[in-house]
C-alpha cells in the first residue's frame, strides 16, 4: 500500500483527559471516600489512596503530557477539597489547584474543567445531595468561588460530568454513594436539579467571563436492538436510547423538563452551552421485552470485548454519535474515549480506528474540535476500584512508577504528526492497516 496519512486540522486539539477523585489522591471529605471504607461497595475493596498522586505530584504527568505532544488537558476540580465545609473555603487546596492550572499554561497545555464529575462534599451528602433542591444555591455558590479565585486561567469549562450516568448508577444502580437511597424517586428529583445547577453555574461563569467557554460533558451510548429483533424491541431500544442520550441534552437546549411528563419550563436553561462534550466508549444491545437485564452484557459473536466485560469495541458508535449531536448546533469536543486494557492489547488499534472516525467527521464539516483521550494515566476506575486500567501511562499504585504503555508512545506519533499515517498502523495496528486507509487516496488532507 502506498503511504497514507488522514490529517487533522491545525488547530485540532490534541488532549487527554482525567477526574480529581480518581487521579488526586486523599479526598478525604469526599462521600466517595467515605463510601470506599464500607465492606464490599468497591470491587476487590480496592481503595483509592495516593490515586495517581496528582495532588502532590500532578506535573510529572503533565511532562508526559507534553512530551506525547497533546496541547490540551480535561481535569476537574475536588468541590468537597475546596469547600471541605459548607462555605468554608480551603485557601491552600485552591493554591494548589491554581498551580496545577498554571503548570498547564507553562507546558502550552489548554485546561478544559470540570466543576462536577461524580464526586459530593459530604456536608452535601447531609443535606440530601442532588435529590434536594437546595443544591442549586450551593452549587452555585461554589462555581462563583471557582471562577473568582481561578476563573483566569480557565478557558473551557463542563458543570457536570455525565449527568445520566451518574443518576443511574445513584439512584438506580446503586453503586455510587449513597446506594440506592431515595430510588427512583430520588432520581426524578436529581434531573431538574442537575438542570438547574447546570444552568446557574453557565450563567455565574459568563456573568464574569464572557469569554469562558462552557459547555456539557455527555455520555452516550450506542443503544440497540440486537439484530433480526421485532419492530416492537426497536422501538423501545430507540425510546431508551432517546432517554439515556437526547433527553438532557433536549432539555439543555429548549429549557424544558421532559421526563417523566410533561414539557416543564425551567428558566435560563434554554440554550446554556457553548459546546458539547461528547464521551464515547461503546455500544449495549437493548434486551426488549426484558429477560434478564434490560441493557444486556452479552455480545454477539465476534465482538471485540475490553477488560472486566466493561463494553464492546465499536468505532463507528462515534461517528453516529457525533451525527447525534449535529442538531444541538454547537461545537463538538471529544471530551472522552478511551478502553480498560491493561496489558494494552487493544489500545492502538482503538485509538487509530476511533481516531479514523473522528477524522471521517471532520471531512464531513461536522464541528468536531478536539479530541481527550481517557485516560492520561491508570487512575481509580470508581466502584471498580484499580481493576480498570485506562492509561496511556501505565501506573504501578503501590510504588507510584509509571511507564509509558506501547499505545502511549502510538498516541504520541499521532500528536506530533497532528494525523494518523500508514506507517503508524503498519507498526501498531496491523491488522487494521486496510480498514482506517480503506478507499482513501495516498494524501488525504482536511481543511
Ligand atoms: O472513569 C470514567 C469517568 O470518570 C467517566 N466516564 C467514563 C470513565 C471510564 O469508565
Amino acid at each position: 500500500m502506498a503511504k497514507a496519512q488522514l490529517l487533522f486540522p491545525p488547530d485540532f486539539l490534541w488532549g487527554t483527559a482525567t477526574a480529581a477523585f480518581q487521579v488526586e489522591g486523599n479526598n478525604t471529605n469526599s462521600d466517595w471516600w467515605a463510601w470506599e471504607q464500607e465492606d464490599g461497595r468497591i470491587l476487590h475493596n480496592h481503595k483509592s489512596g495516593l490515586a495517581s498522586n496528582w495532588w502532590a505530584d500532578a506535573e510529572q504527568d503533565l511532562d508526559a503530557a507534553t512530551e506525547m505532544g497533546t496541547n490540551a488537558h480535561r481535569l476537574s476540580l475536588e468541590w468537597s477539597r475546596i469547600e471541605p465545609e459548607p462555605s468554608v473555603f480551603d485557601a491552600a487546596a485552591i493554591a494548589r489547584y491554581r498551580e496545577i492550572l498554571q503548570a498547564m499554561h507553562d507546558r502550552d497545555i489548554e485546561p478544559m474543567v470540570t466543576l462536577h464529575h461524580f464526586s459530593n462534599p459530604l456536608w452535601l451528602v447531609e443535606k440530601g445531595d442532588f435529590s434536594s433542591q437546595v443544591v442549586v444555591d450551593y452549587f452555585q455558590r461554589y462555581t462563583a468561588k471557582v471562577v473568582d479565585k481561578l476563573g483566569d486561567l480557565i478557558p473551557k469549562w463542563i458543570t457536570i460530568n455525565e449527568p445520566m450516568v451518574y443518576v443511574f448508577m445513584r439512584y438506580l444502580a446503586g453503586v455510587f454513594p449513597a446506594g440506592k437511597q431515595g430510588g427512583w424517586s430520588g432520581a426524578l428529583r436529581a434531573i431538574p436539579n442537575l438542570l438547574c445547577c447546570h444552568a446557574a453555574a453557565y450563567h455565574t461563569i459568563k456573568e464574569k467571563l464572557p469569554e469562558a467557554q462552557v459547555g456539557v460533558a455527555k455520555n452516550m451510548v450506542v443503544l440497540q436492538a440486537r439484530p433480526g429483533s421485532s419492530a416492537l424491541s426497536r422501538w423501545g431500544a430507540g425510546r431508551l436510547s432517546w432517554l439515556f442520550n437526547n433527553m438532557w441534552l433536549d432539555s439543555v437546549m429548549n429549557g424544558r423538563l421532559y421526563f417523566p411528563v410533561g414539557r416543564r419550563k425551567i428558566p435560563n436553561l434554554a440554550g446554556s452551552y457553548d459546546f458539547l462534550g461528547l464521551n464515547y466508549y461503546t455500544r449495549f444491545y437493548v434486551n426488549l421485552p426484558p429477560v434478564g437485564d434490560l441493557i444486556s452484557q452479552e455480545w454477539e459473536p465476534g465482538a471485540v470485548v475490553s477488560d472486566g466485560n466493561y463494553g464492546e469495541v465499536y468505532p463507528i458508535g462515534l461517528f453516529q454519535m457525533i451525527e447525534a449531536l449535529l442538531p444541538y448546533k454547537k461545537p463538538i469536543y471529544i471530551t472522552e474515549n478511551g478502553v480498560p486494557d491493561k496489558e494494552d492489547r487493544l489500545r492502538s488499534s482503538f485509538i487509530m480506528t476511533h481516531l479514523r472516525e473522528v477524522w471521517r467527521a471532520i471531512s464531513f464539516n461536522y464541528p468536531v474540535m478536539g479530541y481527550y483521550h481517557w485516560s492520561l494515566v491508570d487512575n481509580f476506575e470508581w466502584d471498580r476500584g484499580w481493576t480498570q486500567r485506562f492509561g496511556l501511562i501505565e501506573l504501578d499504585v503501590e510504588t507510584q512508577e509509571r511507564r509509558l504503555r506501547r499505545s502511549g508512545r502510538l498516541y504520541q506519533e499521532i500528536c506530533h504528526s497532528r494525523s494518523l499515517t500508514s506507517q503508524q498502523a503498519q507498526k501498531y495496528a496491523p491488522d487494521l492497516l486496510q480498514t482506517i486507509f480503506r478507499g482513501e487516496s495516498p494524501t488525504q488532507v482536511v481543511h
